[in-house]
């Protein structure tokens, strides 16, 4: 996990029509990488990667997700998932009675400083308004508009350590129930994604404060992956150098479920 980073960065330096060709044309293409113990192709193995690997060599780092006109935005953010934690979470039914005035965001992990925001200090800092297309794989878009502080901002201010490689949001909402336990929805993303331009803490939503049906106070926006990786009701931005003691280990809710990790679009 440590060497994740690394490998992919040697990865994408193989260049993106190489690295979209070889995962194209198979394994076979792959025996130029030598032994096995080479670190590109142990993480070549990781099946998951090869989408990631793919995409990531083929979008770019920094590449923008598209962005629309305000004439685009044809209806409100249509709420799916959980939509309403306040009927199953009492310490957020708290917070919503009283419009999340002691609403406390936590950035904490492998940070320097750790650190944390009400919400009136993130409605403060420099913002960022963006109108954008959520994908859900339900098979349903809706484009939006949603403001929010820079996570790249938070980030800084909490001086990440070396050692992460991933940022685990953790959300007040808990699935499933059933049979078995209810769990809390969380998800995760690489550090590229999190410095990413577009990734905002956002608590805003067409002009208005974000709903309880689409994550207030404040949900992530990671514009550049599917609709699970837009984690609502987050508390808690922890910064690891991997996932696998949270959940089923495989980096969020609908992972833990059977989805792709890395969800791009
Ligand atoms: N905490 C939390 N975040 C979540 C979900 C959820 O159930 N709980 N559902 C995900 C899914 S599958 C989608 S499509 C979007 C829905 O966001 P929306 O309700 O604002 O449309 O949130 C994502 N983030
Ligand atoms: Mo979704």
């Amino acid at each position: 996990m440590a060497e994740l980073i690394l490998n992919r960065r040697r990865l994408i330096g193989l260049g993106a029509a190489s690295g979209a060709s070889l995962v194209l044309a198979g394994c076979d293409q792959f025996d130029f990488l030598g032994q096995r113990s080479d670190p590109v192709r142990n993480f070549l193995e990781r099946a998951n990667q090869l989408t990631y690997a793919a995409q990531r060599a083929l979008v770019g780092d920094q590449a923008l997700a598209r962005e629309f006109a305000e004439s685009e935005i044809r209806q409100g953010q249509r709420p799916n998932g959980s939509t309403d934690p306040r009927s199953n979470v009492p310490e957020y039914s708290d917070l919503a009675a009283t419009d999340f005035a002691n609403y406390k965001l936590s950035i904490t992990g492998l940070v320097e400083t750790p650190k944390q925001y009400s919400l009136a200090e993130l409605r403060n800092m420099p913002s960022r308004t963006q109108i954008t297309r959520h994908d859900c794989v339900e098979g349903w878009s809706c484009i939006a508009k949603w403001t929010g502080v820079p996570l790249s901002r938070l980030l800084d201010e909490a001086r990440v350590k070396r050692a992460a490689k991933f940022v685990v949001y953790h959300c007040y909402d808990m699935m499933g129930g059933g049979l078995s336990p209810p769990v809390p929805y969380y998800e995760s993303s690489d550090l590229i994604d999190a410095f990413h331009p577009q990734t905002i803490a956002a608590y805003g939503l067409n002009g208005g404060a974000l709903p309880i049906e689409n994550g207030a106070p404040m949900r992530i926006r990671i514009e550049r992956a599917l609709g699970y990786k837009q984690p609502k009701y987050v508390h808690t931005i922890e910064l690891v150098d991997g996932f696998s003691q949270y959940g089923l280990g495989q980096g969020g809710y609908w992972e833990d479920n059977g989805y792709d990790w890395y969800g791009g679009i």
